[in-house]
């Protein structure tokens, strides 16, 4: 029985991850940050007793690294999914050190914890589309230049580096795979999406009258979490590690999203959403659109979520709520 260790498991990926390496039988590890409450981890709730003795969580972070050499040594994982970061885009620009030590320097420490562990394992960067920034070309792929645009992509761009640098230099089984926007009914409240879907069922419901937005011309490839991990787990059973784009190939913009979102509520945007500048950012990615002909062809993946079918799926989560 395999041991996997998930850094960032309380998140929206973390989640979903756990549960889809539970079902494939694997004791799950997971760090945790330890928080004056326990309201973080209930993206976990679900995975209570019966299948709570195959998930363990410790405390730990990727600022300590005494905290991460002693769950390596505990534990001896096969796989290390490295999921954790300060990952707010928007935030980063008012946390920049700390989002370049949690998002950047973090993965490092985790890599060297790895190294000083003399443990052989099979290792997970949860690289990113914000990488590309203000990209080159359209869609992007694994060749692309890298041209972040917020201290949440250098950071990124950091991690990943540092990843590929520990592979080459070192010979350790380290790949990045570098999804996507990808969301879901337990996306965080405050990215755009899931911003979205909550208030247009408090509109709906009559506990509110107005949606602000930033920048709503902003387009993005957006795919479903629960694929995306399945992506994950593919890159470290590959025949050699290797640097993945995890994308759906189609991008949409904020407004489409809101016309869809409204929509399902039987709802017309455009009389309730209104720009705020509060929300718009010092510099923004306009346009991302993921290629992701390698990993179709490599690892055989696909994603099976259509848009407007995540976007109608987010709002009936919220609904239900
Ligand atoms: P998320 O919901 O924001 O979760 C982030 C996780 O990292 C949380 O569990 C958080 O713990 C943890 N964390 C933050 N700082 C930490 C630290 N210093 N030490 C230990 N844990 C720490 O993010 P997500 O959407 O699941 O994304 C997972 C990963 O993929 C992130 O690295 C993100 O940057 C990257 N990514 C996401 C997307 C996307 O569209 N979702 C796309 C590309 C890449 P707390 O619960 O204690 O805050
Ligand atoms: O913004 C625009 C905003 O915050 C999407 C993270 O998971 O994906 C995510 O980063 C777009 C941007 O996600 C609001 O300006 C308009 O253009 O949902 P978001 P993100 O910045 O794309 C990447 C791949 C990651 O790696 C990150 O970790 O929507 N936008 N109005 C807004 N965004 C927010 N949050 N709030 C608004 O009111």
């Amino acid at each position: 029985m395999k041991t996997a260790l998930i850094t960032g498991i309380t998140g929206q990926d973390g989640s979903y991850l756990s549960e889809f390496l539970i079902s494939k039988g694997y004791n799950v590890v997971g760090l945790v940050r330890r928080n004056s409450t326990v309201d973080q981890r209930s993206r976990l709730d679900h995975l209570a007793a019966p299948v709570r003795k195959k998930l363990a969580l410790e405390y730990g972070d990727l600022l300590d690294i005494p905290s991460l050499v002693l769950t390596l040594k505990k534990h001896r994982p096969a796989e290390v999914y490295n999921l954790a970061a300060q990952s707010h885009v928007k935030i980063s620009f008012d946390q920049p050190i700390f989002t370049a030590q949690a998002t950047g320097l973090g993965a490092l420490n985790l890599l060297e914890a790895i190294r000083i562990s003399d443990l052989e394992c099979r290792f997970y960067q949860a690289s990113s589309s914000e990488m590309f920034g203000k990209a080159e070309q359209s869609p992007q792929n694994e060749r692309t230049p890298f041209h972040p645009r917020s201290p949440y992509g250098i950071s990124k761009v950091f991690a990943h580096w540092a990843t590929i640098n520990y592979r080459e230099s070192y010979g350790m089984w380290n790949s990045c795979g570098i999804l996507f926007n990808h969301e879901s009914p337990r996306r965080g409240e405050n990215f755009v999406t899931r911003k979205i879907t909550l208030q247009a069922n408090r509109i709906a419901a009559g506990l509110a009258d107005t949606l602000y937005l930033g920048n709503m011309n902003a387009k993005r490839d957006w795919g479903f979490a629960g694929d995306y991990v399945e992506a994950m787990w593919l890159m470290l059973q590959h025949s050699k590690p290797d640097d993945f784009v995890i994308a759906t190939g189609e991008t949409h913009s904020v407004e489409e999203f809101c016309k869809i979102a409204f929509g399902h509520l039987g709802l017309d945007y455009k009389k309730y959403v209104k720009t705020d500048q509060a929300y718009m950012r010092p510099a923004e990615v306009e346009l991302l659109c993921g290629d992701a002909g390698k990993a179709r062809a490599e690892l055989g993946w696909t994603p099976k979520v259509p848009f407007p079918q995540l976007v109608k799926m987010m709002v009936d989560a919220d609904k239900a709520r």
